[in-house]
């Protein structure tokens, strides 16, 4: 039985270096621990029910699965540091940017890993020696095969198509720009201290982007205050922090990205809601509570200011977007009249809808919510 907490987790995967920074700057004591193939092919899958990284072991011996259980379980713990901010509109707001972090930026992190060869060298040698540790370089490497085979049929699901990489590209480097922008006046998306939403951007931005030779040299490399962050999430200072920015406000130079957000946002998340209703509609009594939605449904397309982008609809996408709508019913009237009158000036009340089919959590995927 461990007596601390273990992280099972890559260094180079993309939310195992949300969980590892989130722990991190909670001063939580945890080993860190590579996943080796017969954890990765049997014991996590046991434990959890999917083959997947990360996972929090606890010192009881529970097995957690999913980065935003971790960061509820361990924001329960220790009070110290806490990431979910209190006032209405910035803590609806980290969790939407948490949200966003973690799916929207999923196939920027995918493409710029998976299309440039010059990656794979890297891949190839850390996921050999955590898989296949001791063994010899061909053994490993034919094990990195089939993972990398795995994730590589995913790409086209993802929306890493040839004809959307300009798109993809040109999507990420604006945004970058403009997180530039805001980490040049201020340490942390919401100002002085890390939220949910600094911890769920970290994921792309830590184990992808910084770190495979193509995205660090031609994107991160680029952005020296984006660069800087990255650095201050991977090590957090261990002084007192500062504050969130006051009055409930978000920094100015924060306000383009959370307005451009925000609508890209809304079509999103409809589209996957209709997605799963027309789906509900052609296989009636097929998908009781319980029972796993399909991972991914129908491709979407998504208007953006570089382009429009076409990826299949994920459910679970849908079950995160539905927890700052739960924090908007979890408000008192004030608290929801200010989120409110946010998104009415951002054009974003289609995030407050009610008409989203209620789903729960169910491993990678989502089920319908209610009694099995
Ligand atoms: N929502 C999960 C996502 C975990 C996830 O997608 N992990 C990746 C590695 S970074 C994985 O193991 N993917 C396997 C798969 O998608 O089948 C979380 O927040 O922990």
């Amino acid at each position: 039985m461990p007596r601390t907490h273990i992280l099972y987790g890559w260094h180079l995967s993309y939310f195992a270096g949300k969980a590892r920074c989130y722990l991190k700057y909670k001063r939580l004591p945890f080993v860190d621990q590579e996943v080796n193939l017969p954890t990765l092919m049997w014991r996590i899958p046991r434990k959890t029910g999917v083959r997947v990284m990360p996972v929090l072991r606890t010192p009881d011996n529970e097995w957690i699965q999913d980065t935003h259980l971790i960061i509820e379980r361990i924001e329960a713990q220790i009070p110290d540091r806490p990431v979910v901010p209190d006032t209405p509109w910035q803590r609806w707001l980290a969790y939407l940017l948490e949200a966003w972090a973690d799916e929207w930026w999923m196939p920027i992190a995918m493409h710029t890993r998976w299309s440039y060869p010059e990656n794979f060298a890297l891949f190839q040698h850390d996921a050999g020696r955590a898989l296949l540790p001791g063994f010899p370089r061909f053994v490993q490497h034919k094990a990195v095969d089939y993972v990398a085979g795995y994730l590589r049929r995913m790409l086209p699901a993802v929306g890493i198509r040839p004809e959307q990489n300009a798109v993809l590209e040109a999507w990420a480097h604006a945004m970058m720009a403009q997180l530039d922008t805001h980490f040049a006046a201020h340490s942390y998306l919401l100002g002085g201290r890390p939220t949910l939403a600094d911890f769920g951007l970290v994921g792309t931005m830590y184990g992808h982007l910084g770190r495979d030779p193509w995205p660090r040299r031609e994107m991160v490399a680029r952005y020296p205050h984006l660069r800087a962050w990255i650095e201050r999430m991977a090590n957090p200072p261990d002084r007192r922090m500062g504050a969130l920015f006051p009055n409930d406000e978000i920094p100015p130079t924060l306000l383009p990205i959370v307005q451009q957000v925000v609508q890209e946002c809304v079509p999103w998340f409809d589209g996957i809601a209709a997605e799963i209703n027309q789906v509900l509609a052609e296989r009636p009594g097929r998908f009781p509570p319980g029972k796993p939605l399909p991972r991914k449904l129908g491709d979407q397309i998504l208007p953006t200011a570089q382009g429009t982008f076409k990826r299949a609809a994920l459910p679970f996408t849908l079950w995160l977007a539905q927890r700052p709508r739960d924090v908007f019913t979890g408000l008192d009237a004030a608290g929801q009249q200010r989120v409110y009158a946010q998104l009415a000036a951002l054009g974003g009340l289609g995030l407050l809808a009610h008409d989203w089919p209620r789903l729960a959590r169910h491993g990678l995927g989502a089920t319908l919510a209610g009694q099995a």
